[in-house]
C-alpha cells in the first residue's frame, strides 16, 4: 500500500501531483493547519501540494467530484481563520507555484506565480529598475496568491493602492476545474465584468488564483521617516493631514501608542524611541526621486502638536524607527494570543472611536488591554485585544458594534474569514450578502471551496 492509505482521494491526489506531494502525516501535516495567529487551527484531510495550474484544475475537478471540501492557502499569514482548515477540509498549498517571469521592463509589469513570496517579487521587481506598490510585515511569508485573495493593502496603500490595484491580468481556477485566464493583461480593458477585481477580497471562495499579471510603479532611491511624538489621536489625524496636503512624495502613515511601544521595546529589547514615553505617535515615510526630507521637515514645521521627532533617510536609521511599528505584532503575540480585529472608520470618526474603544471593551470584560495602531492614513485601526478567554466574543462584539455605529468597517484589510463572518451583517447590507451568495454559487455551484468564510457555512450542494 502507498503511503496514501485507504483514503481513495489522497491516492488519486497522488496521481497528479506525486506522492511527494500529498501530506497525510500529522507532523508535516501541522504548519498548514494553525493560522499565524494561533488562534485558527483544525485538522486536515490532507495537504496537497500542485506544481502547476493544470495541477490545480486537477486537484479541484477531483474534489468537486467527491464532494471534498478545499481550503486554498499561500503563506499562511493570514488574520482571519480563512487559510486554515476547520471541518477536515483539503489544504490545497500553492507554495508551488513560485515562478517569477522576466520583468517586462518597457511596461513595467511581471506575471508572478500565486506562490511566490512578496519578498521575493520586490526583490526581483528591483533588480529591474522597478518596485512593487505594495508592502507589508510579513513579506518574507506572504504570498502573491495569497494577498490577491485578500486583498492586501499594507503600508504603502494610501499612494498605490492595494492588491486589487496592481492587478492587470489574473489567472484561476474555479471549483470544477475550468481556468480563467486573461494573461498578459490589458492596460485598458472594458470588455465586461472584472473578474479579477471580483477575486481580489474574495478569500478562496470562488476561485484559485494561481498567477497574476502585476504592474510595477517607479523605483524611488531617496526615502525620509519621520517619527513624530504627539499628544493624542486627534494631532496624529492633523499633522497627518497637514503632511498629505503639502508633501506629494508621502508613501506611508502610521499611528501607535505608548502601551504598543512599551510592548515592542519589551519584547525586542530596542530602547524607547525618545528620553521619555509620549501617548502617541505617527510615523511618516515619503519616497521621491530626490531626498523628500527638506520638505517633509517644512511641513512639520510650525505643527505645534509634535512634541519630540526624530527624522532619518539612512536605510538603517529608517528601519530602526520603523521597527516600532512593523513589530508591533509579533510583541503583540508574545504576550499571548490577542483577538485581532482591523477595522477602517471615516477619518472624521477616526479619533472618537479611539476615545470610546477602551472603555467599550473594558465594560465588558474589565481586564482586557487593547493595543491599538494602524494605518492611519486610510482610517484603518489594528484593535488587538489581550486577556480575553479564546470563543468569548462579548468585547469583539462590543468593538464592532462601535465601528458600525461610527459609520466604518468590520474589516479594512485582513477579510471576513470566519472570525468575521457573524458580524459581516453590520456593515454590509442584505442586499449586498443576497448578491454575494448568488456570485459564490455562480463561481462554486457546489460549495467546496473554502466554506464558512465571508459567508455562513452551508452543506454541500448535490452535482446538477
Ligand atoms: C500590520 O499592519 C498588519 O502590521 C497586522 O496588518 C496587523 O497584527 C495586526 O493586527
Ligand atoms: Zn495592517
Amino acid at each position: 500500500m502507498t503511503h496514501t492509505g485507504s483514503d481513495a482521494l489522497a491516492a488519486e491526489m497522488a496521481s497528479i501531483v506525486g506522492e511527494a506531494h500529498v501530506l497525510l502525516d500529522p507532523e508535516l501535516r501541522a504548519s498548514y493547519e494553525t493560522d499565524w495567529t494561533r488562534r485558527y487551527s483544525g485538522r486536515s484531510r490532507f495537504v496537497v501540494r500542485p506544481g502547476s495550474t493544470e495541477e490545480v484544475a486537477a486537484v479541484l475537478r477531483a474534489c468537486e467530484q467527491a464532494s471534498a471540501t478545499v481550503v486554498p492557502q499561500g503563506g499562511n499569514t493570514g488574520l482571519v481563520g480563512g487559510s486554515v482548515p476547520r471541518r477536515g477540509e483539503i489544504v490545497l498549498s500553492l507554495k508551488r507555484l513560485d515562478h517569477l517571469d522576466a520583468v517586462d521592463e518597457e511596461a513595467g509589469e511581471v506575471t508572478a506565480g500565486a506562490g511566490a513570496t512578496l519578498a521575493r517579487l520586490q526583490a526581483h521587481a528591483r533588480d529591474a529598475g522597478w518596485a512593487f506598490g505594495v508592502d507589508l510585515a510579513s513579506r518574507d511569508s506572504a504570498t502573491i496568491g495569497g494577498m490577491i485573495a485578500t486583498n492586501a493593502g499594507g503600508i504603502r496603500m494610501m499612494r498605490y493602492g492595494p492588491m486589487r490595484a496592481q492587478l492587470l491580468g489574473i489567472e484561476a481556477v474555479k471549483a470544477d476545474g475550468s481556468v480563467i485566464r486573461r494573461m498578459p493583461g490589458l492596460r485598458k480593458d472594458n470588455t465586461g465584468y472584472d473578474l479579477g477585481g471580483l477575486l481580489s477580497g474574495s478569500e478562496g471562495t470562488l476561485a484559485v488564483v494561481t498567477r497574476a499579471r502585476l504592474r510595477l510603479v517607479p523605483a524611488l532611491p531617496a526615502r525620509a521617516v519621520a517619527l513624530l511624538a504627539v499628544p493624542d489621536v486627534r494631532a496624529a489625524l492633523s499633522v497627518a493631514a497637514r503632511i498629505r496636503a503639502s508633501v506629494p512624495s508621502v508613501e506611508a502613515q502610521e499611528v501607535f501608542f505608548a502601551e504598543g511601544v512599551e510592548l515592542v521595546c519589551k519584547h525586542t529589547g530596542a530602547p524607547m524611541p525618545f528620553s521619555q514615553a509620549y501617548p502617541a505617535y505617527l510615523l511618516v515615510e515619503c519616497a521621491a526621486a530626490t531626498d523628500p526630507a527638506p520638505s517633509l521637515v517644512m511641513a512639520l514645521d510650525g505643527a505645534g502638536e509634535v512634541l519630540d521627532s526624530a527624522v532619518a533617510t539612512d536605510r538603517r536609521l529608517r528601519d530602526e524607527l520603523w521597527r516600532y511599528r512593523e513589530r508591533h505584532t509579533e510583541s503583540i503575540s508574545a504576550e499571548g494570543v490577542p483577538h485581532k480585529l482591523d477595522i477602517a472608520l471615516p477619518l472624521g470618526a477616526y479619533a472618537e472611536f479611539e476615545h470610546r474603544v477602551r472603555g467599550a471593551v473594558a465594560e465588558v470584560v474589565p481586564g482586557a488591554r487593547a493595543i491599538l495602531f494602524g494605518h492611519i492614513g486610510d482610517g484603518n485601526l489594528h484593535v488587538n485585544l489581550l486577556g480575553l478567554e479564546p470563543d468569548d466574543e462579548g468585547a469583539d462584539d462590543a468593538v464592532l458594534m462601535l465601528v458600525a455605529g461610527l459609520g466604518g468597517s468590520i474589516s479594512a484589510e485582513h477579510g471576513v474569514g470566519v472570525a468575521k463572518t457573524p458580524w459581516l451583517h453590520l456593515t454590509r447590507s442584505p442586499a449586498d450578502i443576497m448578491t454575494m451568495a448568488a456570485i459564490k454559487r455562480s463561481f462554486d455551484p457546489r460549495g467546496i471551496l473554502n466554506p464558512g468564510v465571508i459567508l455562513p457555512i452551508e452543506p454541500i450542494r448535490p452535482r446538477t
